[in-house]
């Protein structure tokens, strides 16, 4: 088995569930290590062993095998020419994912404790699209915790936190801050505990960059210090992790807005347990909740909500169809469409 240093792989979040699962690694080469992957670029990639980064690639045979995604154990050997090779990846214990146009689903990050769902009190506040995260994480199975940033600037904060309260189910926290003060850090001081990963996920705008700098650059007067990355204000143009002072990893993701989000129907069920708990009232076992006679949910539920959750579900059943299942789809409706293009034309000749 390969040989590590938990104290030390620790501060890049090393955890029980990690060490458990070293044992599914081929036997690596003499001189391989582990460490954790920070940054994706297209070519290359960023490595940290806990104590510095490196400079990577990845060996073909892996990356034809499997997506890396930030936040990732991997194993890194050294060649002849003293160039770093990423060679396997530790199966994940859990990653967040979004659907390509193919349908084919390609992680984001990896291995993450918490989801912090970054949303602006300002124009940028929009319930559906929060509802679509934390069905999307809730599917990763990673707790989700609702940031809302810019609450210096907001005007419509009790309104929004109200519209929050009434709709989304109640095990959630969430937390207004502002992002570019320090007191943001103790706000968020329950989920950035030493050895947690926290990934931020949000529109572009949202505040995640500048919530990364404030949690990462600020000195803290507590044990273990150690500095951010030192690289100052970034702009995310790809997923990268960066350290706190008290020990957490935070991985900050560009803007979502296009991503096609990954949910399954069952997680959305949890999500929408309080559509669901009503319909069991239903007088129809297959209501939709639409127009039918003796329905428990509509009007007993924001009209908005019971909307978002049809599309979700809608989103949900189209994506767990095979590419093959889709294809057929199209074609059928490309005949449809045909057909009527051809009544239409006809009519108006
Ligand atoms: N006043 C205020 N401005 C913020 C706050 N959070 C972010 N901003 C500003 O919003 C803009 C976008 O922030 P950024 O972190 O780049 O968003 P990202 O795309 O989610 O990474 C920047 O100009 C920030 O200074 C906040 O809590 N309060
Ligand atoms: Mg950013
Ligand atoms: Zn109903």
């Amino acid at each position: 088995m390969i040989e590590f240093n938990f104290e030390v792989l620790r501060r890049i979040g090393f955890n029980q569930f990690t060490a458990s699962q070293l044992h599914t690694l081929e036997p690596a080469a003499a001189g391989a290590r582990l460490m954790r992957l920070t940054e994706v670029q297209r070519s290359w990639f960023t490595v940290h062993d806990g104590i510095k980064e490196y400079k990577a690639r990845a060996l073909p045979r892996l990356l034809s095998a499997c997506t890396l995604a930030v936040g990732d154990w991997i194993v890194a050997e050294l060649n002849d020419s003293e160039e770093l090779w990423i060679s396997q990846q530790l199966s994940p214990a859990n990653h967040i994912a979004r659907l390509a146009a193919d349908g084919q689903r390609l992680s984001i990050a990896s291995n993450i404790d918490t989801a912090l769902l970054v949303m602006g009190l300002d124009h940028d506040f929009n319930l559906r699209r929060l509802e679509r995260y934390i069905a999307m994480v809730q599917s990763a199975g990673i707790a989700p915790v609702i940031v809302l940033t810019k609450s210096d600037i907001a005007d419509n904060t009790v309104q929004r936190l109200d519209d929050i309260r009434q709709r989304l189910p109640s095990y959630i926290p969430f937390i207004c801050i502002n992002a570019l003060s320090a007191d943001a850090i103790n706000e968020l001081s329950p989920w950035l505990g030493a050895g947690q990963t926290i990934c931020l996920l949000g529109s572009s705008g949202a505040g995640k960059s500048t919530l990364t700098n404030t949690l990462t650059s600020a000195h803290q007067e507590t044990g273990g210090i150690r500095k951010g990355d030192g690289r100052g204000r970034h702009t995310t143009t790809a997923r990268s992790l960066h350290l706190c002072p008290g020990g957490a990893c935070i991985i900050d993701t560009p803007g979502l807005r296009t991503w096609r989000p990954d949910a399954d129907e069952e997680a959305l069920t949890s999500v929408f347990s309080d559509i669901e708990l009503l319909a069991a009232d239903c007088q129809f076992r297959d209501c939709r909740h639409e127009s039918e006679p003796g329905c428990a949910v509509r009007g007993n539920i924001h009209a908005d909500r019971l909307l978002n959750y049809h599309k979700l579900m809608r989103d949900a059943q189209r994506s767990q169809q095979t590419p093959l299942d889709r294809i057929a789809e199209k074609a059928k409706w490309k005949v449809l469409n045909r057909a009527g293009t051809k009544r239409s034309h006809d009519k108006r000749n």
